[in-house]
C-alpha cells in the first residue's frame, strides 16, 4: 500500500510562527513522524507540499494508479477550492482531509470546507497526530 501526503499552502513554515495554533514542531519533524508511522504501518509514504493551488490539482490527478489513497491538508484552500473538490472527487482515491488546528472553533471563514463533500473522513484539531490518524484511517479501509 502507497499513501501520498499532501499539504498546502504555507504549511512550511510549521513551528515558525503562530505555535500556540499550530505547535512548535516544524515540518521536517512532521515529515519525520509521517515516515515513522508508515514504517510502523509496514505501508510505503510520499509527504509533499505546495503553495500552488494548481500544482496540488496536478499531484490529485496524477496518483490515480500510483497510490492507494490520500491524506489531504489544503490549508487555506480548504475553504476557497472547487477545484480541488473537483480534483479528489475525479481522482477515485479515498482521501482524510486534517487540519492541525480545530477549525471549527476558529473564523467564521474556516467552517467552510469545499474539499470535505469528496473526502471518507476529516479529522481537525489533533494537532500533527492528526495526520497518523488519518493514515490509520487509510489502511483500514481495505
Ligand atoms: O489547521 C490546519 O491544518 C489548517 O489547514 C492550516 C491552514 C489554515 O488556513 C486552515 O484554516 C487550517 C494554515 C496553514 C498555515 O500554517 C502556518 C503554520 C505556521 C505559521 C504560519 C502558518
Amino acid at each position: 500500500m502507497k499513501l501520498l501526503i499532501l499539504n498546502g499552502p504555507n504549511l512550511n513554515l510549521l513551528g515558525v510562527r503562530e505555535p500556540e495554533i499550530y505547535g512548535k514542531q516544524n515540518y521536517s519533524d512532521l515529515c519525520q513522524l509521517i515516515e515513522a508511522h508508515a514504517a510502523e504501518l509496514g505501508v510505503e509514504v510520499e509527504v509533499r507540499q505546495t503553495n500552488h493551488e494548481g500544482v496540488l490539482v496536478d499531484w490529485i490527478q496524477q496518483a490515480r494508479g500510483q497510490f492507494d489513497g490520500i491524506v489531504l491538508n489544503p490549508a487555506a484552500y480548504t475553504h476557497t477550492s472547487i477545484a480541488l473538490l473537483d480534483a479528489v472527487a475525479a481522482a477515485g482515491l479515498p482521501t482524510v482531509e486534517v487540519h492541525i488546528s480545530d477549525v471549527r472553533r476558529r473564523e467564521a471563514f474556516r467552517q467552510i470546507s469545499y474539499v470535505r463533500a469528496a473526502c471518507v473522513a476529516t479529522i481537525t484539531g489533533h494537532g500533527l497526530h492528526g495526520y497518523l490518524e488519518a493514515m490509520d484511517v487509510l489502511i483500514h479501509l481495505k
